[in-house]
């Protein structure tokens, strides 16, 4: 195996200087070529022993873990480690629950923040308390079923999958293990999102630098929960006992709920995203299996990667978005009026029937310029 990969080393590098003399018409036009075609060349395995390492300490959403917007120095390798659980959550107030599968106990599962270029290399512990086996398939790597292929855990085992992080964005990850286990899973929490940053961090469509004060993520989730007879949701005693009901749930195609984080209010009143006026937001949104389209009721997406790539030109001054099932997207806002804003998915039915609803609470100072309630509702005279 190794010796296939020293091989494989081998020939891309030859092809890579050939290329290079080909090309090299003129000095900088070989310099800009070799610069692109470092990034993409295989590093060795000596080669990334040699790269610094770091351990990211994961945090549960809508946090992101500690990060720089600018990378210092290059790449890294940055271990993650996710451990598996099996656990009953509530999803609503009113008594629908569900026996959740997690990376690290949440849904979403943890944000991952790394720098194009960097590597991940990601340990996935299935704890034999659990009772089924899963896996993660990474869209922003390359490979595998994106690692899909490589990860597979059955309880009581765990793997080590590393990925080099080549195109800068916002991704989803998801569990993947097989067949109608595939969805599933998807719909019963196991999905998550990875931010890779421009080295040089985020800029604007005229390459200018942009800087936020905080960063959310919002991991939008639907589920299909069954009912019985009596139209109450099923109560299940253990992880996987639900499968075939919600099979038939599922293939309906309407969920039962579409939430942020996991459950219904899990981002309002007292979990509202914190914010000053004058600070800026980067919100991350994503849906692992199904379109949405959010929307900041009272603000706007001033600069918006609706696909999530951040190579690509970003939008501006967008009233609602579009992120794809399967997709994570970011949205950058700057607020300008203190209150409370409900960030939506604006099919309406979804965010007040559903649960697809978050809270901003910004502090600051009013701007009777922007707005002003000239008069309060009286009775028409
Ligand atoms: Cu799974």
């Amino acid at each position: 195996m190794r010796k296939t990969d020293d091989i494989q080393d081998g020939v891309s590098r030859r092809n890579f200087l050939s290329t290079t003399v080909a090309v090299g018409a003129g000095l900088l036009v070989a310099e800009a070529v070799s610069l692109d075609a470092q990034a993409a060349m295989p590093n060795t395995e000596s080669e990334i022993a040699g790269l610094p390492r770091v351990k990211q300490k994961m945090v549960a959403p809508p946090f992101l873990p500690k990060h720089d917007q600018v990378a210092k120095g290059g790449p890294k390798v940055v271990e993650v480690r996710f451990v598996i659980e099996e656990k009953l959550m509530a999803v609503d107030d009113e008594g629908a629950e569900i026996w959740a599968f997690t990376f690290n106990g949440s849904v979403p599962g943890p944000m991952i923040v790394v720098h194009e270029n960097d590597y991940i290399e990601l340990t996935l512990v299935n704890p034999e308390t659990n009772a089924l086996e899963h896996n993660i398939d990474f869209h922003a790597s390359t490979g595998a079923l994106g690692g899909g292929g490589l990860t597979h855990v059955a309880p009581g085992e765990e793997c080590v999958l590393r990925f080099k992080a080549t195109k800068a964005g916002v991704f989803v990850y998801h569990c993947a293990p097989e067949g109608a286990m595939i969805p599933y899973h998807v719909v019963h929490g196991m999905n998550g999102a990875i931010m890779v940053l421009p080295r040089d961090g985020l800029k604007d469509k005229g390459g200018m630098g942009l800087k936020y004060d905080h960063a959310y993520y919002i991991g939008e989730q639907d589920y299909y929960l069954a009912k019985d007879a009596d139209g109450e949701y099923i109560k299940y005693e253990f992880a996987g006992e639900d499968f075939e009901d919600s099979l038939e749930t599922m293939k309906t195609l309407l969920p039962s709920h579409v939430v942020f984080n996991g459950a219904v209010g899990a981002l309002t009143g007292d979990n509202a995203l914190k914010a000053s006026v004058g600070e800026t937001v980067l919100i991350i949104h994503s849906q692992a299996n199904r379109d949405t389209r959010p929307h900041l009721i009272g603000g706007h997406g001033d600069i918006v990667w609706q696909t999530g790539s951040f190579a690509d030109e970003p939008q501006t001054n967008l009233e609602t978005w579009f992120i794809a099932g399967g997709a994570a997207g970011a949205a950058l806002y700057t607020f300008k009026q203190p209150g409370i804003y409900a960030y939506v998915n604006h099919n309406l039915i979804e965010a007040i029937l559903l649960g697809a609803a978050a809270h901003f609470k910004i502090a600051g100072k009013w701007n009777d310029d922007l707005m002003k309630q000239v008069k309060a509702p009286t009775p028409i005279k």
